[in-house]
């Protein structure tokens, strides 16, 4: 657990911004800007809420969410990185990377004169993933709570050779019935349906959801937009530095063996992911940088 009281005399900021013991004794750090409400964890610098002012929350959490050190959380913004789903070589390596899993460190945390509150975290370097990830990289993640959402993931290549990154901020938002929701702006795109064994299939109208749907859409850079008619409001996902949009939901099944979804949790979720998987794997020469960004904000339903 990191020194609370130290965080908060160096980056707190009364009534603001507050770092406190969370759930299964995590460190979170709450912001409660003007505009909107969010917390993360400091393990994963997982964002676990975001909520506009006078606006429903955003981002899904389970309600059977575990929290302890070293276990993913299920819901929020996990941090996929350096790799996108299974290690595409190592079995035994960590779905989806280690980050979601690791200590980050508080950067700095400012009140920007044009408004919103921005946090900045770095991964903090330990010997332990040296034997999954043997390559020297900084990891930084950026947030911007304000009444968008700005999230910004920055790899840094500090060493001599070109690394190879897959990544997604793996956002679960929360819908009002994902079977009444759709989800344009993939229209005319090819995805790779995870499903069904990897098949390549080619997306006609918006995503609708009756069914386990776990696609990587390719090629993906236009924002994508979740209409949500039973919450009469409009998602907007803008990002930056991604051609790949990873769309989730377990369904029944699926949902029914993980431990951290509730029955029917399912209905109220969708993962709509900023990413870097498949053929869009990133490669950062020495002393280069990749930012993966998104904005999110919240539109009217019209
Ligand atoms: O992003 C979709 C996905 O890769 C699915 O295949 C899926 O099982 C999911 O992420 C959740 O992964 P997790 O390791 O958090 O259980």
């Amino acid at each position: 657990m990191p020194d609370l009281s130290a965080l908060n005399t160096r980056f707190g900021i009364p009534g603001r911004v507050i770092f406190s013991e969370g759930p299964g004794g995590l460190a979170t750090v709450e912001v409660n800007d003007p505009c909107a409400h969010a917390l993360l964890a400091l393990q994963g610098a997982h964002l676990l809420d975001w909520t506009p002012a006078g606006a429903e929350p955003v981002i899904w959490l389970s309600p059977a969410a575990k929290f302890a050190r070293g276990k993913a959380i299920r819901g929020g913004t996990p941090i996929c990185w350096p790799w996108f789903g299974p290690h595409p070589t190592e079995t035994t390596y960590p779905a989806h990377g280690f980050a979601r899993t690791a200590c980050w460190e508080v950067l700095s945390v400012e009140c920007p004169a044009d408004g919103g509150t921005r946090l900045e975290f770095r991964l903090i370097p330990e010997e332990s993933v040296h034997r999954w990830w043997p390559h020297a990289t900084r990891l930084e993640f950026h947030i911007l709570v304000g009444s968008e959402l700005q999230l910004t993931l920055l790899t840094k290549n500090i060493g001599t050779a070109p690394v190879a990154v897959g990544q997604a901020l793996h956002t679960y938002f929360a819908v009002s019935d994902v079977c009444k929701v759709r989800l344009v702006g993939l229209e005319g795109l090819s995805y790779l349906d995870k499903v069904h064994g990897g098949s390549v299939k080619l997306q006609h109208g918006p995503v609708t959801f009756h069914e386990e749907i776990d696609r990587i859409y390719r090629d993906s850079v236009q924002d994508c937009i979740i209409v949500d008619p039973g919450l009469k409001r409009r998602l907007r996902i803008a990002k930056t530095g991604s051609r790949s949009t990873v769309v989730w939901n377990p369904w029944i099944q699926k949902s029914a063996k993980m431990d951290d979804f509730v029955e029917s949790g399912y209905l109220g979720m969708v993962c709509v992911e900023t990413a870097n998987a498949a053929d869009d794997i990133v490669t950062i020469e020495p002393g280069a940088e990749h930012r993966l960004g998104v904005v999110y904000s919240v539109e009217p339903f019209a």
